[in-house]
């Protein structure tokens, strides 16, 4: 029986830890859980949260649901149409706020497994978090997959269409794009944008044990492994993480101490004794 901890009280998301696992949820779900700026904030701060705490590995993003209204089950229906003003999203100080695309940011690029589990509707900007989660795990009953944007003209050009197609080929890509239908659990796992299916009643602990599978992995060879499946589509920056970590680990060797402290002690550095291994 998992003890799921609430780390602290959100208005449009949960957030909760148990054993080195951290679950964010999108918490509007008579919306579809469609977020504003409001949500994307609070995203935001729970996924740094779960970034800084050495204790996680990896983040759960699911949704709570079924809706109060109708019963219907979503993961993210996207940006709220609603908050929506001339120039963008607007949050509750008025300005126009692009913020989801930190939250993608920030799951891309942090160094942990971040695994979206899709209880319902996955749509629009919803489905572009899905799809820059490193794993997505569906409900077999209720998860739908579906791309609006064209319909709104509110559109991901980044990783929600541009690394869908590295996952499932540029043809399906851009039908999901160009024609806005929905998907089935089973349909998307079959076009490889979806990991696994599950039994709604089972999907929550499905993920929790997948959860527990990495956590049993060298955290190291995770972050590494993550980084390297990055870099290719990430360009510079993808690079430059690769790097900074590769940079940690050298800090690490002999070699690294002995270039700090010759600094310190103002004398050249001896690497004499190390090996230039092959
Ligand atoms: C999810 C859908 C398919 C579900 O259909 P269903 O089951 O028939 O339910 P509905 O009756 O349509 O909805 C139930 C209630 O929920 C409200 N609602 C649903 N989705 C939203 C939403 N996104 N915003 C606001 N409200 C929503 C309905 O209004 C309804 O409420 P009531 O009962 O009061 O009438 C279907 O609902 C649907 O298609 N939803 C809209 C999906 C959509 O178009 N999303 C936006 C797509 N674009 C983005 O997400 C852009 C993301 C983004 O922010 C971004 C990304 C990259 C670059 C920039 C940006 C950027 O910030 O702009």
């Amino acid at each position: 029986m998992m003890d799921w901890k609430t780390v602290k009280d959100y208005k449009d998301i949960t957030y909760k830890k148990c054993e080195g696992v951290a679950r964010i949820a999108f918490n509007r779900p008579e919306v579809r859980n469609a977020f504003r700026p409001q949500t994307t904030s609070e995203l935001y701060e729970a996924f740094l949260d779960a970034r800084e705490d050495t204790r996680i590995g990896v983040v759960l993003l699911s949704a709570e649901g079924p809706s109060p209204k109708d019963g219907v089950y979503s993961f993210c229906s996207g940006g709220d149409q609603k908050a929506r003003g001339k120039q963008g999203y607007v949050g509750e100080d008025g300005m126009h706020r692009l913020n989801i695309l930190e939250v993608q940011r920030l799951i891309r690029f942090m160094p942990k497994v971040v695994i979206a589990v899709v209880p319902g509707w996955a749509v629009g900007g919803g489905h572009s978090l899905h799809v820059v989660c490193d794993l997505s795990l569906a409900s077999k009953e209720h998860a739908l997959f579906k791309q609006t944007d064209a319909d709104v003209t509110s559109f991901d050009g980044g990783y929600g269409s541009a690394y869908l197609a590295k996952m499932v080929g540029q043809k399906r890509a851009r039908e999901i794009f160009f024609l806005g239908r929905s998907y089935t659990a089973q349909e998307a796992y079959d076009m490889g944008m979806v990991n696994a299916v599950y039994p709604h009643k089972e999907l929550e602990d499905r993920a929790f044990e997948w959860a527990q599978e990495i956590l049993a992995k060298s955290p190291t060879s995770i972050k590494m492994l993550k980084f390297a499946f990055n870099l290719t589509d990430d360009g510079m920056v993808g690079q430059q993480v690769f790097a900074g970590e590769a940079t940690r680990l050298a800090y690490m060797t002999d070699e690294a101490k002995e270039g700090r402290d010759a600094f310190l002690e103002k004398r050249k550095p001896n690497f004499k004794h190390i090996k230039w291994i092959p």
